[in-house]
């Protein structure tokens, strides 16, 4: 047991480190990691139910719901609706901001997310993930609004995924650098398996929907280019796609790469969510040394202006986030 680390003892080591920690944040973390253990419950046994397939609904996104989706979204807002620390939820399968019954009042803690990112793989048995973002809010003492959550990246104090694939894996960052735990399914524990997990340099690989090429500028037409181009650090550059972002960012993260999803002349404004997919994951990447832009912002400097703003997302090795600002940033 001694050389068990799970993500309890990880959290109770570091709150000890932490003057005047309450263990409030602790307590949301564990909450969190709890709710991800029963969704990776679900996702491995949704083969088996009858909870394939769609319900025929479709989410604020417009996207297809998937059961899957549904349960993942009401098991995270009934895990964290009794934290009295938390005083409201932002979803991405919903419109609005939910409050909590616990913490609505005096809750320190907002947490945004997307509860299972990548839901179109679910039928076809590609890995799939949770996003989490943590934020503090000024305005305890009254009931939290949709105003509180639109705020910088930078002012998250805590992010981070679980991604459901051969393995379940809880990643996350307070600030000072990126932990992973895998889940031991016998134990029922996320033990420490990436300890300060840091972006390799030169991105073996890169990350794009490349069908919707057509629609790209002629400069992520050349940052493509550059990256096929076989010279350079490009020798052995190998094109990656999941089509689940967290699958995607979590490979570049531990074998170096870069993912993007530019604006294009079909959807100028990008796909992905700036509170629920961009921000925790740039907050992530950059803690791991990478960085993440939307081809001109640092997504961390992105205020939003709603909570389901979109935004181009380029997101990984420096060097290639750099080249791509570079080549096709002004476009
Ligand atoms: P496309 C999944 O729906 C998602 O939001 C991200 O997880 C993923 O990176 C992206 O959309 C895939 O989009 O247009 O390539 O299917």
């Amino acid at each position: 047991m001694a050389g068990l680390m799970t993500l309890s003892r990880y959290n109770l080591q570091r709150k000890r480190e932490y003057e005047g920690a309450t263990g409030d944040f602790t307590l949301l973390i564990s909450h969190l990691a709890l709710a991800c253990k029963v969704v990776s419950r679900e996702v491995a046994r949704a083969g088996l139910l009858d909870v394939l397939g769609h319900t025929g609904t479709s989410n604020v996104q417009g996207e297809q719901v998937t059961k899957l989706d549904v349960l993942s979204n009401e098991l995270l807002i009934e895990v964290l609706n009794d934290l009295p620390m938390v005083a409201a939820v932002a979803s991405e399968e919903d419109e609005q901001i939910r409050l909590t019954r616990a913490g609505r009042l005096n809750g320190r803690y907002l947490v945004c997310f997307d509860p299972l990112d990548g839901s179109s793989n679910i039928d076809v048995n590609v890995t799939i993930g949770t996003i989490f973002s943590i934020r503090k809010r000024d305005t305890v003492g009254r009931e939290a609004t949709a105003e509180d959550f639109l705020k910088a990246g930078s002012e998250q104090i805590a992010a981070g995924y679980c991604i459901y694939g051969s393995s379940t894996i809880f990643v996350y960052s307070t600030g000072d650098g990126v932990d992973g735990f895998t889940l031991d399914p016998n134990v029922g524990e996320f033990v420490l398996s990436h300890p300060d997990m840091r972006i390799p340099d030169p991105a073996v690989c890169w990350s794009a929907n490349v069908g919707n090429a057509r629609n790209w500028s002629a400069g992520t037409h050349a940052f493509m280019a550059r990256l096929t181009s076989g010279e350079g650090r490009y020798k052995k550059c190998s094109l990656r796609y999941v089509g689940t972002l967290v699958a995607d960012v979590h490979r570049n993260l531990l074998q170096g790469g870069v993912f993007f999803y530019p604006g294009d002349q079909k959807s100028p404004k990008g796909k992905l969510r700036v509170l629920y997919e961009a921000h925790p994951l740039a907050y992530l990447v950059e803690q791991a040394g990478g960085k993440a832009s939307d081809g001109v912002r640092r997504i961390l400097d992105i205020v939003p202006d709603g909570l389901h703003m979109r935004t181009p997302l380029i997101i990984g090795s420096g060097a290639e986030v750099d080249l791509y600002g570079e080549l096709a940033g002004a476009t």
